[in-house]
């Protein structure tokens, strides 16, 4: 049965004044799972009009109260955690377990924010003059322009969704044209909870549909997260506009191994956060820097151990990595496995696509990998790792910081000082000792350097930055003019 998914605009679920309609396709199987509204700047502009009524009434909502929508959210997500994690398996492929806790994350951020709603402290400070309060508080900024992946399609969104609203801003969600199914789903837990209508509207489609929220002066704010390509569209059409921008965007993340470490432990961290959700992970780990005299061990050992997991369709039981979303990420794939091969590396496994039905690719180890190769450079998205041979602690650090991107870094050892030195030399906005370069939390900042982002972070208390504005307020109780009126000081 192919689902229908539709617009959610001023709480009714429409479909796009355009009349036309796209695909979802099952990456494992190749099915169309759902149709969706391939949107213009027509259903654009009705969702700022829903929103911008919308955002009247919401932004007098007390906080504690859009909070509390906000935990029921949380609890009704927690009752459709399987039935939501099954289509966002069937949808963008990710193995069952890694949707679960994709969904899970949603859940954590809607408690976290939640309870925002009780917290989004402002501050007071002393004042010059005598009789004289002096107070900051946050405000909405109005309505808010989401443009999301596929790759996380519960979890992301909802890292953007939940501080804008329980800020108070209304706001339009475009997400991935690989996900409206798994978004249609999520908006209607929004819808259960009892959020207002307009509050929250979703707008499906491709590129072209999420350039039109851009573009459209009532948005003020993006937040984006995607590719470095689109996003660098977004943040210059969106500053010629004067709006604010949040930016998430690629990665080249690396795990360091010293000649200390526990192997063991370094290998089977490395192996998922390499080849987890397919690779298809921002914090992903696609370069593993490895000292010397330790490295054809560690190869041998994720060689061995890459050789042992099952591929295949994520909703099946142990099944542990999924297919690529979709041809051209699979194309883009083999053509950086081409690029590595010529460039000199060596497969020391994988390299190829997997047989049959879905867009399937081996994981896939690259050995003998130097540190100006395009395979230890470029963003691929995919299941290949590169492993470069480093004879320092000094050098493994160079090269994790030499590349474009700065989202999430990581090093294994036992030796405490060099711990402490990664942790102070990284530059990359997630350092992990021990760890490998995924799973952070919802609680703590969220977000790279350099080109991965434009120094603004999602996730924990920071997320409230990209969704508010301050206000500063001053209350003069002494029925004076006092000085400061006049020529503020002396
Ligand atoms: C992403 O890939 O965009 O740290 C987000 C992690 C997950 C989130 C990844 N909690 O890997």
């Amino acid at each position: 049965m192919v689902e229908q998914v539709k617009n959610y605009i001023a709480g009714r679920w429409v479909d796009s004044q355009s009349g036309e309609r796209f695909n979802s396709i099952n990456p494992a199987t190749e099915e169309v799972l759902a149709f969706a509204p391939d949107s213009n700047s027509q259903d654009i502009e009705a969702a700022v009009q829903a929103a911008k009524a919308a955002f009247k009434e919401w932004r007098l909502v007390p906080a504690p109260r859009r909070g509390e929508i906000l935990y029921r959210v949380a609890q009704i997500l927690e009752q459709r955690k399987e039935a939501l994690s099954s289509v966002m398996t069937q949808e963008m492929g990710k193995v069952l377990t890694e949707a679960r806790g994709d969904v899970q994350e949603a859940i954590d951020m809607a408690y976290f924010m939640g309870g925002e709603g009780r917290r989004m402290h402002g501050y007071t400070a002393p004042v010059e003059m005598p009789n004289k309060f002096g107070m900051a508080l946050r405000e909405p900024v109005g309505v808010v322009g989401l443009i999301t992946p596929w790759n996380f399609p519960v979890a992301v969104p909802s890292w953007k969704m939940l501080p804008s609203l329980v800020a108070g801003n209304a706001v339009i969600w475009k997400p991935s044209e690989e996900t409206p199914y798994t978004a249609a789903e999520f908006v209607k837990v929004f819808e259960e909870a009892g959020l207002p209508a307009g509050v929250l509207n979703l707008v499906t489609g491709a590129g072209a549909v999420g350039g039109a929220l851009v573009q459209h002066p009532g948005v003020r704010v993006i937040s984006f997260t995607g590719s470095t390509e689109t996003g660098t569209k977004v943040y210059t059409s969106a500053a010629a506009l004067g709006k604010k921008v949040a930016l998430e965007m690629g990665g080249k993340n690396a795990i360091i191994v010293m000649d200390d470490a526990n192997l063991e432990l370094a290998v089977q961290a490395i192996t998922w956060s390499a080849y987890g959700t397919t690779g298809q992970r921002c914090t992903a780990t696609s370069r593993l820097i490895v000292q010397r005299g330790v490295a054809s061990q560690v190869i041998e050992a994720l060689a061995a151990k890459a050789e042992t997991l099952k591929v295949g369709y994520g909703i099946e039981n142990g099944v542990e990595v999924g297919p690529l979303v979709n041809q051209k990420a699979l194309d883009k794939v083999e053509k950086y496995v081409a690029i590595g091969r010529d460039e000199g590396a060596r497969v020391a496994f994988g390299g190829a696509r997997a047989e049959g039905r879905g867009y399937f690719y081996q994981p896939t180890l690259f050995a003998d990998v130097s540190r100006d190769m395009r395979i230890a450079r470029e963003e691929i998205f995919g299941p290949v790792l590169s492993v470069i041979a480093v004879d320092s602690l000094e050098a493994a650090i160079e090269v994790n910081n030499e590349v474009i991107y700065g989202l999430s870094s990581s090093i294994f050892t036992e030796n405490v000082n060099a711990a402490f030195r990664a942790i102070r030399d990284l530059s990359t906005g997630i350092v992990y000792i021990n760890h490998g370069t995924t799973g952070a939390e919802i609680q703590f900042p969220f977000g790279g350097t350099r080109g991965t982002g434009n120094g603004m972070r999602e996730a924990g208390q920071t997320a409230l930055d990209s969704f508010t504005e301050w206000k500063s307020i001053y209350v003069d109780y002494s029925g004076q003019l006092q000085r400061a009126q006049i020529d503020n000081r002396e």
